[in-house]
């Protein structure tokens, strides 16, 4: 971790049915799933960008846990980021970070959820070997249309179903365009992976530089094309619609 303090916004994406695997565990911990509300709290920098959510991310090597929130309400998140959240005034009690239960990524993956502001429906969370145990809350929410990362990882899950563990059908194909770019058209993500000839998930070098392509792209030549501030630029549609997240109850600030 750097000397800069980084500012996420925690998006609160609702679990509506857990994977089998999941139920499990919520069972065998005595844990009342109907009398719950359940979030994946995935971490983002670009809140402007959740319109074209297409899935939610866990890693399969990351263990989760299970935290109150609030009553009735609990996240998902690493316990080194709930444990930063009990810090920072977001939880019931202070440095208290006790799970009410761990799953592994694994057992989440095929879960189905429901995304604040995504306009694709029927959505699930899928595995993402990439993400880091140690960044954010261990959770990525997926958009496709503006993230290299992303769009290389579900482009790998369409292709390898089986050694994913997973249905192809859990990967919603549709790329929706979210931000009109100068340079990089409507599909930011695709156009630069493909610039770039990123063949897997597994090319960080070159994932990392069209990732830095993409959001200076993006937030300074980028142009909302959907949402409550559709033709804004996206510096300007940024804050708002963080602020307006912010006062739905669908996201909060997370500091690391
Ligand atoms: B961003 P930074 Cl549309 N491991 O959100 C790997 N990646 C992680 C992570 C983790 N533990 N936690 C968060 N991230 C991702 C949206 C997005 C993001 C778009 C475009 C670019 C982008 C949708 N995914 O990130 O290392 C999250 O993906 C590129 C800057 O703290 C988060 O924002 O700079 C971003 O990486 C945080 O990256």
């Amino acid at each position: 971790e750097g000397v800069n303090p980084q500012e996420y916004v925690g998006i609160k994406i609702e679990v509506t049915e857990f994977a089998a695997e999941a139920q499990k565990v919520f069972a065998e911990n005595n844990f009342d799933l109907a009398a719950n509300k359940v979030y994946l709290v995935a971490a983002t920098l670009r809140p402007e960008t959740m319109y074209g959510q297409t899935c939610c991310f866990v890693s399969p090597k990351i263990t989760y846990g299970v935290f109150k929130a609030s009553e009735g309400v609990y996240y998902i998140t690493t316990k080194r980021a709930f444990k930063n959240m009990s810090f920072q005034k977001l939880t019931p009690v202070r440095g208290d970070y006790t799970a009410a239960l761990e799953l592994n990524g694994a057992t989440i993956v095929g879960s189905k959820i429901s995304p604040p502001l995504a306009l694709a429906s029927d959505l699930r969370v899928l595995p993402m070997d990439s993400i880091l145990a140690n960044k954010g809350t261990g959770v990525v929410t997926c958009v496709p249309s503006d993230s290299p990362d992303d769009f290389v990882t579900s482009r790998d899950l369409v292709n390898k179903p089986e050694y994913y563990k997973i249905e192809k059908e859990w990967v919603q194909s549709e790329i929706i365009p979210i931000v009109q770019t100068t340079k990089y058209g409507n599909k930011c993500a695709e156009f630069l992976v493909n610039e770039l000839k990123i063949q897997s998930p597994k090319d960080a070098v070159q994932l990392a530089q069209a990732k830095e392509l993409s959001y200076k792209e993006g937030f300074y030549n980028g142009t909302m094309l959907v949402g409550k501030y559709k033709g804004e630029a996206v510096e300007a549609a940024k804050p708002k619609v963080k602020a307006d997240m912010v006062a739905s109850g669908d996201a909060f600030v997370y500091n690391e």
